[in-house]
């Protein structure tokens, strides 16, 4: 740590800049402003030194990886966000690219890894106006009987307020009925930008962020734990990116509810922000680098390499991320169809392993809540 505030010392800083990276060293919380500050003027290199070196403080080489498949019902949706390429409106459901999956095929997901050791189902999709929350409660159950040990991560906000309004439960009473059937966890979608303008913009009909918050802070409280996501890079401003992870920062002081921030880098292919060009990768790794400084009560910081590809990921090792989220097995479309260069997004765990070492970093196979499976060995890796 001596060495790193030498360098800073030495590197002839701004002097506003340099006093910001000291409170980050010293483990002092950054304000909004002094996070605007870095964030619009800090060089790249100064943001991902200090980025990696929380990352390196708190998992060292570790990077953390997980056993998955994903089981998306149906794209049929109800709503219209204008960044999505992947959704179907009903009156489609004759377009060759709508599908509604009935319960044996979502059961036939689930048997196809019988035998093999995954860890994790992450149940996401569109909000089909005739799939309510009793049939989801039982598609969970019986997903656990095929397979008891699953962690089930399903749902996100924006799929649980439709579902709650539908049934006319509270979301408390919503989340602990899914609870009960053998939910185990949310995952981190649905809340795009928080600020209410560029919501107004971007995905207008669908769940507020004030339902957004509401929804994960009743899941933490009702024993459910969940992740976080930021979608970047379209047209948001930065003080919307530091005012978005400034509303979760003061959510997990309240609830420390939320195991992963996971920024989601907007794709522009078959959607109807197609003509917004897509963010550089340095600006991919600004983003998060920033996260990694900004959200000082988050523990893991992911990246999703189907969305942001295999080779920005290994760089992204060096700018705060310590997780690339799982094998994925072709599991999942939202990001092929919105133009992710991965139009068949699956890693084996041995390529994974691979990637991770490839970036001089030790890989950790791990649960869903992070606790440790398998150590694949400093041998394994270049570190
Ligand atoms: O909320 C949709 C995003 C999200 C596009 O919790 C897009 O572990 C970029 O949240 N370009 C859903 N992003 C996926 C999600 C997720 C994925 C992986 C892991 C976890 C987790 C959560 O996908 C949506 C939206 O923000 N999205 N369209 C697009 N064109
Ligand atoms: Fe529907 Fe989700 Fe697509 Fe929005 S992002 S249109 S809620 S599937």
């Amino acid at each position: 740590m001596k060495d790193l505030n030498d360098l800073l010392a030495g590197a002839n800083l701004d002097s506003e800049i340099l006093a910001i990276s000291n409170k980050v060293l010293n483990k002092e919380r950054i304000t909004d402003a002094e996070g605007l500050k870095i964030f619009k003027d800090a060089e790249l290199s100064h943001l991902g030194l200090l980025a990696n070196h929380i990352r390196e403080e708190r998992f060292g080489h570790h990077t953390f990886f997980n056993r998955n498949f994903h089981i998306e019902p149906t794209n049929i949706c109800v709503f219209d966000c204008k960044f999505c390429s992947y959704s179907r409106l009903l009156r489609e459901k004759d377009d060759s690219a709508a599908w509604e999956l009935n319960e044996e095929e979502i059961y036939d997901k689930v048997r196809k890894y019988d035998g093999i050791p995954v860890t994790e189902v992450h149940i996401v999709g569109g909000v089909h106006p005739k799939m309510g929350i009793e049939y989801f409660a039982n598609i969970i159950k019986n997903i656990k009987k095929i397979r008891p040990e699953i962690h089930v991560k399903a749902f996100t906000a924006v799929e649980l307020e439709y579902m709650c309004r539908k049934a006319k439960m509270s979301f408390k009473e919503g989340l602990t009925y899914l609870k009960e059937h053998g939910q185990d966890s949310l995952p981190g979608g649905g809340a795009e930008i928080f600020d209410e303008d560029i919501r107004k913009q971007i995905c207008d009909d669908k769940c507020s962020t004030a339902q957004w918050l509401e929804i994960h802070e009743t899941a933490h409280e009702v024993g459910m734990p969940s992740n976080a996501t930021m979608l970047y890079g379209h047209i948001e401003s930065p003080e919307h990116l530091i005012d978005h992870m400034s509303r979760l920062r003061t959510l997990q002081d309240k609830t420390n509810g939320f195991n992963t921030f996971i920024p989601l880098k907007f794709r522009n292919g078959n959607n109807q922000m197609s003509h917004i060009k897509e963010s550089s990768v340095i600006d991919d790794l600004r983003t998060y680098a920033m996260s990694r400084i900004f959200l000082d009560n988050f523990n893991h910081i992911k990246a999703y390499w189907p969305m942001i590809g295999k080779e920005t990921t290994k760089m992204l090792l060096n700018y705060g991320v310590d997780d690339i989220d799982g094998t994925i097995d072709d599991s999942t479309k939202i990001y092929s169809l919105a133009g992710a260069e991965d139009q068949n997004p699956a890693m084996s765990t041995e390529e994974i392993v691979k990637l991770i070492s490839q970036a001089g970093r030790h890989p950790i196979e791990r649960g869903t809540l992070y606790e440790a499976i398998k150590d694949y060995g400093v041998e394994e890796s270049v570190a």
